[in-house]
């Protein structure tokens, strides 16, 4: 549109638009779709700033993880003075926990509603990347949705980066949905299936308050997965046998139902191991797509996936590109309010598969903390579909850095999932069924089928002292032992007894 075309310019003129104290909401979802540019010429003016002796941080929102383009250079221009919803940045993360930068760690559908509601503050600027600019004005999305409508709606200022390394053919493969309201106006969400598509393929954007665009070619962050080991594949196996399991009762259909997986090394195994299942016509509802659905929609398996973004190691992005207009009809994009709004994954019955840092003997899972104060990325969308979810899965190799720590103690050490929200656990060594069951049951089964053999003794000691002289005996607790396995790790480098 010759109106925006005076608006191009570089990333260092349109960073300088961004001011001292202000708050920008970036695109950006699990290392896709986040700007490139405009992010490292603000950490670069940043410093210059402060080389001048003068104070000058932001707040940064996002969608969830970005890239070291984004977080890991504001961090590290310690330019960051707040940051939600979600990091998995190295260098932000050691600033969060050594207390030099304010993290909020919230559930990832909360945050576009949240900032509906005013519950956040304002939002000055937004930064988003898009595939590319529609004769009318349209935004094309890019590799992930997250939540660029909340931002480009409620900003004060839009910067755009168009990126021209996003395939093009990305065109019509995302669905944004603009009928969200606020109370009392809310209803219904029209989306009974995970592949109906309920809004526009484009952004709607007021182009009057674009006052920067910014042209770049830089990929998204695509990390490479390891190659599932020993102990991914004996999860996914355990996982395997449940499912077949819940089908032959009449718990689940033959195909299963909507799949939500975690991010990460143990989730993408389990999505290999679905390929080589006798599960077909598989759905995802999901948060992120990962080379394993990729892998599933590849063999057949999988009929369609629904997410808010990619999440894909160089190979598999090179295997999208190269076929986006098939993938793009096996595959939605959508707002992540959507992708992961407790209505729909409660109608739609989703399978929710998410890892955990650690479990313990009731059943209740910390996926944020080690040692209880130290933040590892944050809780993402595992709330969203835990509390939500058809059945709730939680999944983790038992034990942790070389068998000095165990994923299952006598009691988590932060909890982000009650135990009510913990329906299933499994480790390498087996698989605990918790549903309908008591404390007490919960606690035999978990320490019987997922503590690692290494631990289970301690687990059995514990738990036979603490049912015979622990204050109440519904959920039996030794109160000055219950942390003691933390406070040995941080003193000796190991859980184990010396
Ligand atoms: O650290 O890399 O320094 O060695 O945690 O652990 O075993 O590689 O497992 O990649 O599946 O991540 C919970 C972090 C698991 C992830 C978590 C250390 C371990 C390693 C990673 P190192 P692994 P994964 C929807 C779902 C919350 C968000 C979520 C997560 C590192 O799954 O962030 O579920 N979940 N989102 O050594 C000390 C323990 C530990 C431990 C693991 N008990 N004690 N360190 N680690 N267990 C998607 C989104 O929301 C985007």
């Amino acid at each position: 549109m010759p109106a925006l075309k005076s608006r191009v310019m570089g990333a260092e003129d349109a960073a300088a638009l961004i001011q001292d104290g202000t708050t920008v909401g970036m695109s950006g979802f699990t290392g896709s779709g986040y700007p490139k540019a405009v992010p490292l010429a603000l950490a670069a003016h940043i410093v210059a700033q402060h080389e001048a002796g003068n104070p000058f941080r932001v707040s940064v929102w996002t969608g969830a993880s970005t890239g070291p383009e984004l977080d890991g250079a504001l961090a590290k221009a310690n330019g960051i003075e707040f940051r939600l919803p979600y990091n998995s940045d190295p260098i932000a993360r050691e600033k969060i926990n050594r207390g030099e930068m304010n993290y909020f760690d919230m559930h990832l559908s909360q945050v576009a509603p949240m900032a509906w509601q005013g519950f956040l503050g304002p939002l000055d600027t937004a930064v988003v990347e898009v595939t590319g600019i529609t004769a009318d004005g349209g935004l094309i999305p890019s590799s992930s949705v997250g939540n660029n409508k909340t931002w480009l709606d409620r900003a004060k200022q839009i910067i755009l980066e168009v990126n021209s390394w996003q395939n093009p053919a990305l065109e019509g493969m995302h669905d944004i949905y603009y009928g969200t309201q606020l109370p009392p106006n809310r209803v219904p969400i029209p989306l009974v299936r995970p592949d109906d598509r309920i809004g526009e393929p484009l952004f709607r954007c007021d182009l009057d308050k674009i006052v920067a665009i910014v042209e770049t070619d830089r990929p998204d962050r695509n990390l490479p997965f390891a190659p599932p080991d020993e102990v991914a594949f004996a999860i996914a196996g355990h996982l395997m046998d449940f499912f077949a399991h819940e089908v032959r009762v009449g718990r689940m259909p033959a195909n299963l139902l909507p799949l939500q997986s975690g991010v990460g090394n143990v989730a993408n195994a389990v999505l290999t191991g679905l390929v080589g299942s006798q599960f077909e016509n598989l759905t995802a509802y999901t948060e992120v797509l990962q080379d394993g659905m990729l892998d599933l929609i590849d063999s057949g398996k999988l009929r369609m996936a629904s997410a808010t973004a990619f999440s894909l190691s160089p190979e598999a992005s090179e295997r999208i590109n190269a076929d986006m207009a098939r993938y793009r009809d096996r595959m939605v994009l959508r707002p992540q309010e959507i992708s992961n709004h407790p209505e729909l994954i409660r109608r739609l019955g989703c399978i929710a598969m998410n890892g955990l840092i650690e479990a313990d003997i009731y059943g209740n899972v910390n996926s944020t903390h080690v040692m209880g104060s130290r933040i590892q990325n944050g809780i993402g969308g595992s709330g969203d579909f835990a509390r939500n979810a058809y059945v709730s899965i939680f999944m983790t190799p038992s034990t942790a850095k070389g068998g000095a720590i165990s994923a299952i103690v006598p009691q988590v050490s932060h909890v982000d999932h009650i135990t009510q929200d913990v329906q299933v656990l499994v480790t390498e060594q087996g698989l605990a069924d918790l549903r309908g069951l008591a404390p007490k049951q919960r606690a035999a089964l978990i320490i019987g089928k997922c503590a690692h053999p290494d631990y289970r003794p301690m687990l059995e000691d514990y738990y036979a002292r603490a049912s015979l002289s622990s204050y109440g005996r519904h959920a039996p607790s030794l109160l000055s032992e219950a942390l003691s396995w933390h406070q040995r790790f941080i003193e000796t480098g190991s859980m184990r007894l010396a």
